[in-house]
């Protein structure tokens, strides 16, 4: 609609998932907030992903806000590890207890921005037309948003139905009787197949690179243990931040050679029925950062797949050859059962690429398959896919997409130089999903809340940081990635899940206390690695 000129706030907040329904919580009581958000609901991550079995890998009781006593004190969660519907009616409760949907303008996704550079704001502007000029932009833009769908051409040829897992109709979908394609063994792949199998008449899952995944554990959360949760929350919030990855889980600090195999496998099976999604990857101190450590618990994996899968011809092209966690460990209820399933077939898509849709189906290299309905469980333009959607123009008029062109470059993943007063929330080279990342998230939020009040307080009109910086920062990023196994394998953490994608290393692996640490000692030091700007003499019209 037209009007006289932008709409003025102090804040724009990008995306109303979890961090971004904190971050107007928070800033909303000193500032005037909007926040756009692309999808018609609160949840983010958890608005979008509603495919079978979709479901968190961290137990409830951790992956929550602690922002609010009370909110974690009467929230109660149906199961541990709790699935999209009571996550998505969680974020949804929160934005009712806190009355943040007033902030909130939905199916209005950011298009463009740019940094006015006389003024030191931005100008913020929406696919419903809306213009709003803003001092400060947090973009809680989410990691794993972009969907990446392969292009094989044909695509409008085919006569059924393809959807990639983050179109997951809401009202659901009946695959009963149905012919379905599932492409991708990711977490998404590995979450949905059982369940898609139950219902499909029959399923042909195309593996392109084998999972790692261990048995979920999931169950009804028991009172007892939410009771004594409940009774040290305040606690537990401040321990999981001083944790590896924000999360109470066991780090033992014994190392696989420390063990005789004997002892080995009694850790391992303790693991793998441990309950956790990740134990596995943190059963021996070395698992993550000596390759023959791993070994021996790759191996072990292999073996539990080789016992469940009963075609051993099945079995051994279901199992992974790269170190374990170096991509992400799946996280199931019943993945590798469902091969032994008459309805399942494996298709082995690494050695027979998908070349194309058909009216039919789909084209291997060596085959042509009829469907009725297509899934891709393919994955993200991880990390810097959101913000790269969006035209993002700093003063100098270069776009974060041309400045991002070779990889992801930023200071403790909060700033991006030549884009000033832009922060982001578990952006390009934090710690992202290694973390828990709604604590994580609120942590994030908190110090860029508790910069903007500061530099307000001060005077200050214009934060940047500096090329110098983000080398820096990158340094740190490398080393504590060269360390561990994860450049290994191709995954979306180092931009190799993407054909003709660049960029490093994209996650953070030196530990969330590290992370932290560097993030308070930059402000502490005097704003280190930072520019700031004050106010001008005489404030614009
Ligand atoms: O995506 P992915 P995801 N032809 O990138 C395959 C979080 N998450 O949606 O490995 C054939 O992991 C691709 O093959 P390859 C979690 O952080 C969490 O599953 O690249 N196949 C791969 O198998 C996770 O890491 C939870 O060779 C193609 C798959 O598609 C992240 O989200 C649940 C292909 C993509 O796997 C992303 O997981 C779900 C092609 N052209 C997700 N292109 C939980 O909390 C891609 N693939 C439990």
């Amino acid at each position: 609609m037209a009007q006289d000129g932008p709409e003025q706030f102090d804040v724009v907040v990008i995306g109303a998932g979890f961090s971004g329904l904190y971050a107007i919580h928070r800033l909303r009581q000193q500032h005037s907030v909007v926040c756009f958000e692309t999808g018609d609901g609160v949840g983010g991550t958890w608005y979008w992903n509603r495919y079978p079995g979709a479901r968190v890998d961290i137990i409830s009781v951790e992956y929550s806000y602690g922002f609010d006593e009370a909110l974690q004190q009467e929230w109660r969660w149906p199961e541990y590890f709790s699935a999209q519907p009571a996550l998505e009616d969680y974020a949804n409760h929160v934005a009712d207890r806190f009355d943040l949907r007033k902030h909130i303008r939905f199916s209005n996704p950011v298009t463009r921005m740019r940094f006015d550079g006389k003024t030191n704001r931005w100008h913020v502007h929406t696919a419903n037309g809306d213009h709003v000029e803003a001092r400060w932009v947090i973009a809680a833009t989410g990691a794993l948003h972009a969907p990446n769908e392969p292009a094989w051409p044909g695509r409008e040829l085919f006569k059924g139905q393809v959807l990639h897992t983050t179109q997951w109709p809401r009202e659901g979908m009946d695959l009963t009787g149905k012919r379905v394609a599932l492409i991708g063994t990711g977490s998404t792949g590995v979450q949905a197949t059982p369940i898609i199998a139950e219902q499909a008449a029959h399923l042909h899952l195309f593996q392109r690179t084998p999972a790692y995944s261990m048995p979920s554990g999931n169950r009804p959360l028991d009172p007892e243990f939410e009771a004594e949760w409940k009774a040290n929350y305040a606690e537990r919030r401040q321990q999981m931040l001083h944790t590896w990855g924000v999360s109470l889980i066991d780090y033992p600090t014994y190392c696989v050679a420390d063990c005789t195999p004997e002892q080995q496998n009694e850790i391992l099976e303790a693991a793998w029925h441990s309950k956790n999604a990740f134990q596995l990857m943190v059963a021996f101190a070395d698992v993550m950062v000596n390759p023959a450590a791993n070994a021996v618990v790759a191996e072990f994996a292999r073996n539990k797949i080789r016992s469940i899968v009963k075609d051993p011809k099945t079995a051994e092209l279901l199992c992974p050859t790269y170190p374990i966690g170096a991509k992400r460990l799946g996280n199931d209820k019943g993945y590798y059962e469902s091969f032994n399933r008459d309805n399942v077939t494996l298709v082995d898509a690494k050695s027979a690429p998908i070349v194309a849709f058909t009216e039919k189906g789909l084209r291997t290299t060596d085959a042509e398959y009829e469907f009725d309905v297509i899934i891709l469980a393919t994955g993200f333009d991880a990390v810097t896919g959101a913000m790269s959607r969006i035209a993002i123009e700093g003063p100098d008029g270069q776009t974060v997409t041309e400045k991002w062109s070779e990889g992801p470059t930023t200071y403790l993943g909060a700033m991006i130089a030549g884009f000033p007063n832009l922060f982001m929330i578990h952006g390009p080279l934090t710690p992202g999903a290694q973390a828990q990342m709604i604590t994580a998230g609120e942590w994030q939020v908190n110090w860029t809340a508790d910069i903007i009040e500061d530099l307000e307080s001060r005077g200050v009109a214009r934060i940047e940081t500096t090329p110098e910086a983000e080398q820096w920062w990158a340094q740190q990023v490398n080393a504590a990635a060269a360390m561990t196994v994860h450049n290994l394998a191709d995954s979306w953490y180092n931009a190799k899940n993407i054909e003709g994608k660049k960029g490093g290393f994209m996650i953070y692996v030196g530990g969330f206390p590290e992370y932290t640490r560097a993030c308070t000692e930059a402000v502490a030091g005097g704003y280190r690695g930072f520019v700031l700007t004050p106010e001008p003499a005489t404030a614009p019209a």
